[in-house]
């Protein structure tokens, strides 16, 4: 195929029980932060979140608010459509599993399930946990000394009995470890593809895949009694977004298998056994990979509603600046690790690193340029061994930035930018520009040329994380649209000397606590 290669990612689809939460928020940034730097870097990205709208706990969520389901999903789902905007999200589609385009493609995939002879109808008795929306078995559950039992996520549980289709996931072991084992990238980090191995090779019992004790949910084609079980409906909307059932043309056929499923760990037992099991029951590819990143907890406290510690990301926003949040999110903890929120911790990086080891690096240089290069890109002169060293670093910056992020190393891909930027630091320390400039204008007309450079590099390789910002630093350089994209780094895209630069303006304020402020 010619054209720009196909790059599929995709955020779990949200609860409409609830706000959104920083979770939430951070989950979706991470799939966003790929599919720009994916976009810049020449794929035709296809970037999909959404809300996952059925079941029990949605329906019991509209119940307690006195709404009918529909209304209540219409209200909360606006709440997450809303956060994509707030946070500068940019998927590609949004999708809401009351969708009509959903209903049709969950009844297609269970009828190929049916007609394989994959689903077979029985009943279920055993426990449940409605906030979990998963079966239990017995041998999972702990008793607390409130008598209440609960499943290893600390969800209560309840007892449930009703006639149920099952899927045949039994007989899906073998194939699934084939899966696992041929392919190591598939789950991701490896201590997790560690887990879902070992959860497979303790043998697979089939799963109950629809209820009838309530009714919100995908009806059960010729089955009016039966509504699909939320995690099939839910799971199932990777692929109606990219248009099945229609599999031979259109998106399935160029963006299925999807490249990257993001989710949480909590649910990486659905993504790496259900739903791979499911496709390949449906004759369809499972997906590439699923990466199961940590938790975030709020100044080291388990976050949760009866806490009261829940952190709403619009607030964060409001207190420290959006780009900031972003950086700080993709910054302060491995991907893949649990990470801790705290307000410390925060105005440490938004003023360390974003104020003061790159916001005062570009204001420092495109001060200096506009006042003593006449406001235009200097002209160079002869290269010393310091520029060839620095611009070096700044050419090869891609590379790592891009090794990193395909193995969703979002730390990483940060910290090779930043071995950049304090690098820049220390070498206009060095060099003393502002002593250079009576002493030798055309070496000091080299070096900042050199650090304009450097930070046009750097503020490219950041727009996925920080876009207004890298957006802002890129106008300071008097670059366009089109002088924005991976193909001009290095030489072939290097700045014009005698290009006019606007008036450069500070981008990262330091964050002053409020009572601290004149
Ligand atoms: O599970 N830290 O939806 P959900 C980090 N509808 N991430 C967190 C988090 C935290 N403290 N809390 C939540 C569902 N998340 C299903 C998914 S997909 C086919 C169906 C994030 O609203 C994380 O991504 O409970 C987690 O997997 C997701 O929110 C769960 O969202």
């Amino acid at each position: 195929m010619l054209g720009r290669p196909p790059f599929y990612i995709t955020t779990p689809i949200y609860y409409v029980n609830d706000s959104p939460h920083i979770g939430h928020a951070y989950t979706t940034l991470a799939c966003d932060v790929m599919a720009r730097f994916k976009r810049l870097d020449g794929f035709d990205v296809k970037f999909l979140t959404g809300t996952d709208e059925h079941g029990q706990k949605v329906e019991k969520s509209a119940q307690a608010k006195g709404m009918d389901p529909q209304a209540f999903t219409d209200m909360v789902s606006k709440n997450f459509f809303d956060l994509a905007a707030a946070l500068n999200f940019s998927n590609d589609d949004f999708i809401r599993t009351t969708e009509a385009r959903h209903t049709r493609a969950c009844q297609k995939l269970w009828d190929e399930l049916i007609k394989r002879d994959e689903i077979y109808l029985g009943s279920y008795a055993g426990w449940y946990a409605v906030r979990d929306e998963a079966f239990y078995g017995e041998d999972e559950l702990t008793e607390g000394a409130d008598g209440v039992r609960r499943a290893p996520s600390g969800a209560e549980v309840e007892w449930v009995e009703e006639p149920s289709y099952f899927f045949r996931l039994s007989q899906w072991g073998d194939r699934l470890m084939d899966l696992y084992e041929s392919r190591p990238d598939f789950v991701a980090p490896d201590s997790r593809r560690n887990e879902v191995m070992s959860f497979v090779r303790g043998g697979l019992t089939d799963l109950s895949v629809s209820r009838t004790t309530f009714s919100w949910g995908v009806p059960v084609p010729n089955d009016d009694a039966h509504i699909m079980y939320v995690w099939l409906d839910a799971l199932t909307n990777y692929i109606t977004a990219v248009g099945y059932p229609e599999t031979e043309t259109g998106q399935y056929a160029t963006h299925w298998p999807a490249d990257l499923h993001m989710v949480g760990k909590d649910i990486l037992r659905f993504h790496a056994v259900y739903w791979p099991a499911f496709l390949m029951a449906a004759g369809l590819e499972p997906p590439k990979r699923v990466f199961a990143h940590g938790w975030w907890t709020n100044e080291g406290q388990k976050i949760s509603k009866s806490l009261g510690n829940v952190i709403d990301p619009l607030e964060l926003v409001e207190s420290y600046g959006l780009d900031q949040v972003r950086y700080f999110l993709m910054r302060e903890v491995p991907f893949g690790n649990d990470g801790d929120f705290s307000h410390r911790a925060m105005v440490g990086r938004m003023n360390g690193e974003l104020a003061n080891d790159l916001g005062n690096l570009a204001q420092r240089v495109l001060s200096m340029i506009g006042k003593n290069c006449g406001g235009a890109v200097p002209t160079p002169g002869d290269h010393s061994n310091e520029d060839v060293a620095l611009l070096g670093q700044a050419h090869g910056l891609l590379g790592q930035v891009r090794d990193a992020l395909d193995r969703q190393a979002f730390h990483e891909a940060l910290e090779a930018v930043w071995v950049v930027v304090r690098a820049a630091n220390a070498y206009v320390d060095h060099q003393a520009p502002w002593a250079l400039r009576k002493t030798d204008p055309d070496r000091m007309a080299t070096v900042l040329y050199v650090l304009a450079e450097t930070i046009r590099h750097v503020a490219i390789l950041m727009q996925p994380v920080v876009p207004d910002s890298a957006a802002r630093m890129l106008d300071q350089l008097a670059l366009g649209p089109d002088a924005r994209g991976f193909e001009t780094l290095g030489e072939g895209g290097a700045l014009v000397p005698g290009t006019a630069l606007p008036k450069p303006q500070g981008i990262f304020p330091r964050y002053v606590e409020p009572d601290k402020e004149a």
